[in-house]
């Protein structure tokens, strides 16, 4: 198979750069939680003819014509989320997570109505009401957050929901290893008359493969991205429950209203197209084992890290997700940790941890995960390699301090960049990582752009 190779003579600035990002993710272990790798047929759907298509609209209700395919192929994808998530309405046309999410808000809140959703430094998402997101703006929001162990305080949302009469509350995270809580939350919401919305952005692919609980037996909405454990291209979907519709008869047409036309404009076809092709991988008896793979590989992960000696944000995970806890040798070593790992062919990102200590911007931990790393065919005990090389790379940074003063932080950043560049340990980690990813190609087979 070869694809876009016609780059390379059009455009060869381009195409070095996309090589590049090419033998970057071929050589290195992506660790980032939400990223994934995408099958040679949903890259194809996304590279399609599609991308010229304008669709404004839905299904056999557009406002352009030459819709013939473009319809069967949104109806398609409508149909298989339908499917694979158990739910009554779908809607496969936001661009991604946080329109989605704001989607939602726009069609069941006021402006200034109430909504809750957990903290973005406790694990929690910007769209779910975070001080500087346009949900806090346009809208009142109440943050909950998590106890001294990691875990939501639910206590808490109970209080804050009866004080505050929310209109919807958020369950669902995007930094939190622990399962998401949906029957509880349903009791809390219930009690207070509150839309309950599921964020299911990381666990889609879990709950699609049955590796997490799934929230449409409690909850009225449900949003998701395309693009994480589900392993789709980048978007976003929305759907609805029939305790949702149960609540509310013209939910689904408020949701669909509030995307089109309250928000965005055409539809990305090509990416409805990678999405309905997603979806029918998740829909086959492979998927399931993928799901319970990707979480065994996180569970083992966990496991080894501890007993390389480091801390987990709540002793461990349920989910694709560890958040290490870098606290031990003092605050803000997030940023070390993650430009190390990288030089050492891991990525990962940095992150606040609950209680945090530092700053958002230079937190105390580090959020990684096990979707891509599963994709690739890796195993319980190939996770305790990665561990290993991990706790490794810890060894090196772990004696850099994080000034609070920011003049004194500029240099001590410097001086580690510079430094860490020249360690020979971190180069030999880097060259064991290239051989051992080579062991599993990416895209066995594919010709894209070599
Ligand atoms: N949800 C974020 C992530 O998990 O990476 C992106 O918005």
């Amino acid at each position: 198979m070869v694809l876009m190779n016609d780059i390379e003579n059009s455009d060869p600035e381009i195409a070095q750069a996309l090589k590049d990002e090419l033998k970057r993710q071929e050589e290195g272990l992506e660790m980032i939680p939400s990223e994934n790798n995408v099958s040679h047929a949903t890259l194809q759907a996304m590279g399609s003819v599609l991308t010229n298509k304008y669709s404004e609209g839905y299904p056999r209700k557009r406002y352009y014509g030459g819709q013939e395919f473009a319809d069967k192929i949104e109806e398609i994808a409508i149909d298989r989320a339908k499917k694979v998530f158990n739910v009554v309405h779908a809607n496969v046309q936001p661009y991604s997570g946080s329109p989605a999410n704001f989607a939602v808000l726009n069609a069941l809140l006021e402006p200034g109505d109430c909504h809750m959703g957990l903290k973005l430094t406790d694990g929690g998402h910007l769209t779910h009401g975070w001080k500087v997101s346009a949900t806090a703006k346009y809208f009142k929001s109440v943050p909950y957050s998590v106890k001294k162990d990691g875990r939501v305080d639910l206590e808490e949302v109970r209080r804050l929901a009866i004080e505050n009469k929310p209109k919807a509350i958020w369950v669902g995270y995007t930094a939190y290893p622990r399962k998401f809580e949906f029957k509880e939350f349903a009791e809390i919401a219930d009690e207070v008359g509150a839309y309950l919305i599921a964020d299911i952005a990381h666990i889609s692919g879990l709950v699609a493969g049955g590796a997490h609980e799934s929230p449409v037996p409690y909850v009225h909405v449900i949003t998701t991205t395309t693009h994480k454990t589900i392993r789709g291209p980048r978007g976003g979907m929305i759907m609805v429950t029939q305790k949702g519709i149960d609540k509310d008869p013209d939910l689904a047409s408020k949701i669909d209203k509030s995307i089109f036309p309250g928000l965005q404009g055409g539809p990305h076809d090509h990416t409805t197209a990678g999405i309905a092709v997603a979806l029918g991988e998740a829909m086959k008896p492979e998927f399931k084992d993928y799901a319970k793979q990707i979480v065994a590989n996180a569970k083992s992960l966990a496991e080894s890290l501890k007993k390389e000696g480091m801390k987990l944000v709540t002793d461990g995970t349920d989910t694709h997700l560890l958040l290490i806890d870098l606290t031990e040798n003092g605050a803000g070593k997030g940023q070390y940790m993650q430009q190390a790992l990288d030089l050492a062919g891991i990525t990962v990102n940095k992150n606040t941890i609950p209680f945090e200590p530092f700053s958002a911007f230079y937190p105390s931990g580090i959020r990684l995960g096990t979707p891509s790393l599963t994709t690739r065919g890796m195993k319980e005990k190939d996770m305790e390699k990665v561990a290993k090389w991990i706790a490794a790379v810890y060894d090196e940074i772990r004696t850099y301090d994080m000034p609070n003063d920011k003049d004194e932080r500029k240099e001590a950043i410097k001086k580690f960049s510079s430094e860490i560049k020249e360690n020979t340990n971190l180069r030999k980690i880097r060259e064991e990582v290239r051989e051992f990813a080579k062991e599993f190609p990416l895209y066995p087979g594919f010709e894209i752009m070599r």
